[in-house]
């Protein structure tokens, strides 16, 4: 296979960052970067120069350039592919189609596409419900709830953040639950057997677009899952913001 290296000072001078511009240098980096792979300056498959010769041809520290590298490998826009190098990969993005008829977790849904599902811990608390967390699961005011907040990564990429909200009754203290919600609900014989969802289309504030790597404003589609037990007590309130350039949600439908 032939190696493209993208050497060009076109480009060298498109991307290198400037300390007197807004901004830390590795985040105009990754920025300029990224407009450079979306305007196709960078095409599917290029590699960049090793950082150490990118980091002198740039003025700027080797630290700059593996940052900036690594904010667009959680992107989905460059590879690290070991002893070549660092390859765009624009276009190669996985794109998932989730079955929306489902009740799966997404561990499962991860699993069952081959990729490794994982989650960064953003808080994880049994505390007071919030009214609106009261409300969804029927609960009466003070009432406790384990509340989990997660980012949830597929093969180190951001896909979703998520706050996931189980009665107290239920998980009595949510550090009890490893990385899967719905395995822990299986072992407990308490997980949700039907649900509700709403989905909306929404924009991504700065939170959110931080935690999923994404530009602030971008499309992201937010779901709301309200869960039952067998008996049709809500049994779980989640609230999921997935990225809307990698999820495509599918649904079957039926003449009746
Ligand atoms: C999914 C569910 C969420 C559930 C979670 C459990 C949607 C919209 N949401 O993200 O309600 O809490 O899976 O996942 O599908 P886990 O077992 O991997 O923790």
């Amino acid at each position: 296979m032939s190696i493209n290296v993208n050497t060009s000072t076109e480009l060298l001078d498109y991307i290198r960052p400037d300390s007197e511009k807004p901004g830390s240098l590795y985040t105009q980096l990754s920025r300029s970067l990224s407009q450079a792979i979306h305007e196709g300056m960078l095409e599917d498959g290029d590699f960049l120069l090793p950082q150490r010769e990118l980091a002198e041809l740039l003025g700027v520290s080797r630290v700059t350039i593996r940052k900036a590298v690594e904010s667009l490998v959680k992107e989905g826009l460059l590879v690290q592919r070991q002893g070549a190098g660092t390859m765009v990969t624009r276009g190669q993005k996985q794109h998932i189609h989730k079955n929306l008829a489902v009740l799966n977790s997404f561990t499962e849904d991860m699993e069952a596409r081959g990729m490794v599902p994982s989650s960064t811990w953003v808080a994880r608390a049994t505390t007071q419900a919030s009214p609106k967390e009261a409300m969804a699961l029927n609960l009466s005011p003070g009432s406790l709830v384990s509340r989990f907040t997660r980012i949830r990564h597929a093969s180190e990429t951001a896909m979703a953040y998520e706050i996931t909200s189980v009665p107290a009754y239920i998980i009595a203290d949510a550090n009890e639950v490893g990385d899967s919600l719905y395995a822990y609900l299986d072992e407990k014989k308490a997980r949700p057997v039907r649900a509700l969802q709403t989905m909306t289309a929404t924009n991504a504030d700065k939170t959110v677009a931080e935690f999923l790597s994404i530009a602030p404003n971008d499309a992201v589609l937010y779901i709301e899952r309200q869960g039952f037990a067998e008996n049709d007590s809500p049994i779980e309130f989640a609230r999921s913001w997935y990225r809307g350039d990698i999820y495509d949600f599918v649904t079957e439908l039926s003449l009746n």
